[in-house]
């Protein structure tokens, strides 16, 4: 089967792995019978300088028909976060309703965890975060700009209908997995949306009475994911509680360079988009040394969504028997001294020899 995938490199190293990885999943594609037709698009913070915009006024319409999009990474040291976050990733997640972000945490046999005492497979949870509104809803304002009394104003937005799609979606992958979920909250602080959100949970959870619920504060869920991370199994946060959680799920597992994520529909009327977690990486730019590991991951992602399971199935093989090795080509970030383009290369011989 033929499917077309647009393709947003972006900034930074967005580029760079997506450059070394697009070549990986068409050939592994090409394996399964079947074919990614990529279209890639220039948006990016070089596209906001030149011309004024991330992305053009009919962005969204342009992405609208391709089965799914994948993105690198936004971000520029020329152009404020809120710009470039503001202009490409949150008007796509938010037009195409990807109510679920989906980001695995997984220490690989052969990775080293900052903390002390797991191996390989001992942590292994998955953040499902909500993705379009949260306290990354565009709602709020500043006046009085310039002045003593300046006044800046941002608001939350948590909807029944956001909340019971991230959380059912939670359950389900919890029954899935190992029957646990943890509530991530913070509603002794905030009283109207994460208690709508607590009451939203304790609703759902009455259709998986399977399933364990723990809740916790996020400030508690913080200290824990880096106590015992291996406890967690299926987490559900509100947007900005999950981006800074999988943060550190990343780190605990080893790498920002090894987080893939998915930004999901789960009606499917939209194109769902997956990306690595990491960011546009400035510091390291042209030096050739990203982990391309988080998009190749997140390209397995993007197979599962696909319904092509086999070709999930060989990457996730083959970047687990790599890790394995210690012989393997590491990039920086997981103490190696190797480039985007070796780990690349030597993950395409271990697909090629299967
Ligand atoms: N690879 C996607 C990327 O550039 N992430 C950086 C970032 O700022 N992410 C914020 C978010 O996911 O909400």
């Amino acid at each position: 089967m033929a499917y077309d995938i647009a393709v947003i490199p972006g900034d930074g190293i967005g580029r760079e792995v997506i450059d070394a990885t697009l070549p990986l999943l068409s050939s592994v594609a090409g394996a399964h019978d079947s074919e990614l037709r990529t279209t890639k698009f220039d948006w990016s913070s070089e596209r906001y300088l030149d011309e004024g915009a991330m992305m053009p006024d009919d962005g969204t319409e342009q992405l609208e028909d391709f089965d799914a999009i994948l993105l690198g990474a936004v971000g520029h040291p020329d152009v404020p976060d809120h710009v470039t976050l503001r202009g490409l990733m949150l008007p796509i997640r938010k037009a195409f309703q990807q109510g679920i972000c989906v980001r695995p945490a997984v220490l690989y046999e052969g990775v080293e965890s900052p903390l002390r005492g797991y191996d390989g497979g001992d942590i292994d949870f998955v953040t499902y975060r909500e993705n379009t509104e949260g306290e990354y809803a565009d709602l709020g304002g500043r006046e009085h700009r310039g002045t003593g009394h300046e006044v800046a104003i941002q608001t939350s937005l948590f909807t029944r209908t956001g909340v019971e799609r991230i959380v059912r979606a939670a359950f389900e992958a919890a029954q899935e997995r190992d029957r646990h979920l943890t509530n991530v909250t913070k509603s002794n602080a905030q009283a109207y949306g994460m208690v709508l959100w607590d009451e939203i949970v304790e609703e759902v959870s009455k259709e998986y009475p399977d399933v364990e619920v723990e809740r916790l504060l996020v400030d508690a869920a913080s200290m824990d994911l880096i106590r015992r991370p291996d406890e967690f199994d299926v987490v559900v946060a509100s947007n900005l509680f999950g981006d800074i959680l999988t943060d550190i799920g990343a780190i605990v597992t080893g790498s920002m360079g090894l987080a893939p994520s998915a930004n999901v529909d789960p009606t499917g009327e939209h194109p769902s988009m997956f990306e690595p977690v990491h960011g546009s990486a400035p510091d390291i730019v042209g030096e050739g040394v990203a982990n391309p590991l988080a998009t190749v991951l997140s390209g397995a992602m993007l197979f599962d969504h696909l319904g092509e399971d086999d070709a999930a199935g060989v990457i996730r093989g083959a970047v687990s028997a790599q890790l394995a090795d210690s012989d393997a080509p590491r990039t920086p970030d997981l103490g190696g001294e190797r480039g985007t383009e070796e780990v690349v290369s030597d993950l395409g011989n271990r697909l090629s020899t299967e």
